[in-house]
């Protein structure tokens, strides 16, 4: 049985062309080899009568990174990181061959003799949907990493396609919190101070590897402290750090959760504690320059999920990596500090994939 299922459909403005989706997000599967959700899947509705020519999707993923009246040090607001481009009229391919899913069996079967399927295969090395979100009084696009399918009429694939025959669909990658458990991140840090016979103790445990976004998260701190300093001002927090590799790598760390401790402790004492953290963007809505989750349209987000990137094509991303630590910082003689590295993601939709497999 196939469920019920939404289908996105969008036409260009002389109404020549037309796409139509089963769904407007994509599954990165970061921790299994199922193609199936890396796989973009489409029917184009042609109206020929209009214009007798050739159409064209494409689908795109672009690094966007300034506004577009802005030129930064003279280089482009944009850059194209990945770029495919597919003649579905007149078809390449018999049309029966190419039918992939139940999806593009039944708008094929609804939508009659102009109505041609094609499909587009998310490679490997490309970051997620995510964008920095600009400051309150920001206007225009801003710095982001976003995938569209296109559909346009041309004379050939060079040209430049006329607006009115073309039809833009933004759809978003996204990536879900892996199966495996992982294990439990902890990090720990001795000092010794001049004068101090035997050292300071700091350690931070997470309960988990992975975290959904909203859950609050427990972070164990362990404090021995045999040196002849006391220890104060203890911080606790979460920091998000973003990599945006392009011409170059910038780094950005932001804090989004934030904790400072009265707790004191005592040359020859020890402390342990659970304090609780909670990232939200609620909390962060002013923030400029925070990575957020793609999103479609005016739908709200939330803070960008942690990019899980296979190791193998890690040095080729473009675009932007987003992770997160959780950081305790305490006041001896000097600063002591430990850094957890832990994920913050969404769970996986269950069903999500159903009516994808395929059909025959
Ligand atoms: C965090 O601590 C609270 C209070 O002790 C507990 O209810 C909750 O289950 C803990 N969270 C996790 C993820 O273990
Ligand atoms: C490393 C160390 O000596 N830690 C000491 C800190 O203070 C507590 C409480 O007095 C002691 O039990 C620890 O041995």
């Amino acid at each position: 049985m196939s469920p019920k299922h939404t289908v996105y459909k969008k036409f260009s403005h002389d109404k020549s062309v037309g796409v139509y989706m089963g769904r407007r997000d994509f599954v990165d599967h970061s921790d299994s080899v199922d193609p199936v959700g890396n796989v973009c899947v489409c029917v184009c509705l042609v109206n020929v009568s209009v214009w007798p020519i050739l159409v064209y999707v494409m689908l795109s993923c672009t690094f966007r990174y300034g506004r577009d009246d802005m030129d930064v040090l003279g280089m482009a607001f944009r850059r194209d990181v990945f770029l495919c481009t597919r003649q579905v009229y007149p078809p390449l391919q018999d049309r029966e061959r190419c039918v992939h899913t139940r999806l593009q069996e039944r708008l094929l079967h609804k939508l009659g003799h102009n109505a041609y399927p094609f499909f587009f295969e998310f490679p490997d090395n490309l970051p997620c949907s995510v964008g920095l979100q600009p400051a309150p009084t920001d206007v225009g696009k801003h710095c982001a990493v976003e995938f569209e399918v296109k559909a346009f009429c041309a004379e050939n694939q060079e040209e430049k396609s006329h607006k009115r025959s073309s039809v833009r669909l933004a759809i978003r990658k996204v990536q879900y919190a892996p199966n495996k458990k992982g294990v439990v991140p902890s990090s720990e840090t001795a000092c010794e101070f001049m004068m101090s016979d035997r050292p300071l103790h700091m350690r931070a445990t997470l309960e988990k590897e992975t975290y959904y976004h909203g859950e609050p998260i427990n972070i164990t701190v362990d404090i021995d402290n045999g040196s002849n300093k006391d220890v104060k001002s203890i911080t606790i927090s979460v920091e998000q750090i973003t990599n945006v590799v392009l011409y170059s790598s910038d780094k950005y760390v932001k804090t989004v959760a934030y904790e400072e401790s009265t707790d004191t402790v005592p040359s020859g004492t020890s402390l342990k504690k659970v304090y609780t953290l909670c990232p939200l963007l609620a909390d962060n809505r002013e923030r400029r320059g925070l990575a957020l989750d793609g999103k479609l349209k005016h739908e709200d987000t939330n803070l960008a999920s942690s990019s899980i990137v296979k190791a193998e094509v890690l040095k080729e991303i473009l675009g932007m990596l987003v992770s997160y630590r959780v950081v305790v910082k305490a006041t001896a003689s000097g600063e002591v500090a430990v850094e957890v590295p832990f994920l913050l993601m969404h769970p996986k939709p269950e069903g999500e994939l159903v009516s994808y497999i395929h059909s025959s």
